[in-house]
């Protein structure tokens, strides 16, 4: 036998020893199988990115602890810090022709647009230095409970590149450690279904293109249905005789009138329709003590972006202490 035949048998002999190898990944095997869908090209490439990526275990214990199992009166002050509010209206005016634009062109208030940014990242401040790629192997193929979102998200990531053209180094791409991306914090299949390139240079940017960003999640609520000048919440003050009630979720499936027939009435000098599509929330504002709101469908759609009800209302706040200080965009 000769040295390259030799070669050549040893070689075939490692073969199925390659192909019994233990996976870098759980799943990862038939994940690839599953994105490449028969291309081999496409299926190394995606092998070599995946045997790139790390399982993080700090991800999984930030998983297990979100800011939103705190009560109201703990969870708002983190959002509304003179710091945040400042930051906002300075970020409002750095980009106010941006934001007029966008406003006029999407129908979404610039403030709410900047709060979200503002509540997200800080006005792009910490948008997150986990390896997105880590981030969503880690809850994809590790994390039972949110497995089959985050495995979605992490072939949507993957797919990224093909599905938006866009120019994205997949294996460095930084965001938070729950794979969001940029100044909007959009996980992938925000990414491909709402991004936009407003600045038209060709290549969707939400790390450093305010243009790009800011339109992208004023994309986003109008999408989910938001309406100009319509009314987001409003304070409500309950009467002698108010009824306690259970949770009635966030849908607004009650006319205002509703819930002024349980004994809450708008806090003063403030006029809504008795028949505007309202829902009841009440927030803890001390140990044992509620504030309640009406709420309206422009809630209902921030809660689109984060399915919490403490999320929107903070983005509203700081929405509304934005424009004190700016005035909005301006009618
Ligand atoms: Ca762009």
């Amino acid at each position: 036998m000769t040295l390259t035949r030799l070669a050549l048998t040893a070689l075939c002999l490692s073969l199925p020893i390659t192909g019994l190898a233990k996976e870098k990944h759980p799943g990862m095997d038939v994940l690839i199988a599953e994105v490449a869908a028969g291309d081999r090209a496409r299926a190394a490439e995606v092998r070599q990115l995946l045997q790139s990526a790390e399982y993080q275990p700090a991800i999984i214990e930030a998983m297990t602890r979100p800011a939103e199992g705190k009560p109201w009166f703990v969870y708002r002050p983190i959002f509304m810090t003179e710091a945040r509010i400042a930051g906002g209206a300075e970020y409002f005016e750095k980009n106010r022709e941006l934001l007029t634009k966008i406003q006029a062109e999407q129908g979404v208030p610039a403030e709410y647009v900047v709060a979200i940014v503002g509540v997200e990242t800080f006005y792009g401040r910490i948008m997150g230095k986990w390896k997105v790629l880590d981030a969503l192997t880690t809850l994809g193929l590790y994390y039972p409970p949110r497995a089959p979102y985050f495995r979605g998200e992490l072939i949507r990531f993957l797919n990224l590149p093909s599905e938006r053209d866009i120019d994205l180094d997949l294996a460095h791409v930084q965001g938070s450690y729950a794979g969001a991306m940029g100044l909007g914090q959009f996980m992938p299949t925000s990414f491909v279904k709402w991004a936009v390139d407003q600045n038209q240079d060709g290549r969707i940017d939400l790390w450093n293109s305010a243009d790009d960003a800011l339109a992208s999640v004023a994309n986003y609520l109008r999408d989910h249905g938001w309406t100009e000048n319509a009314p987001v919440t409003v304070p409500m003050i309950p009467g002698p005789g108010a009824r306690r009630l259970r949770d009635t979720g966030l849908d607004p499936i009650f006319p205002l009138s509703q819930l002024v027939e349980w004994g809450y009435q708008p806090v003063d000098g403030v006029v809504v329709a008795p028949d505007q599509p309202s829902n009841l929330l009440s927030l803890e504002v001390a140990d044992g003590e509620f504030a309640h709101f009406a709420i309206f469908a422009n809630f209902r759609v921030i809660t689109r972006y984060n399915r919490s009800p403490m999320y929107a209302m903070a983005v509203h706040d700081l929405a509304q202490a934005i424009r004190e200080r700016t005035g909005g965009v301006g009618q």
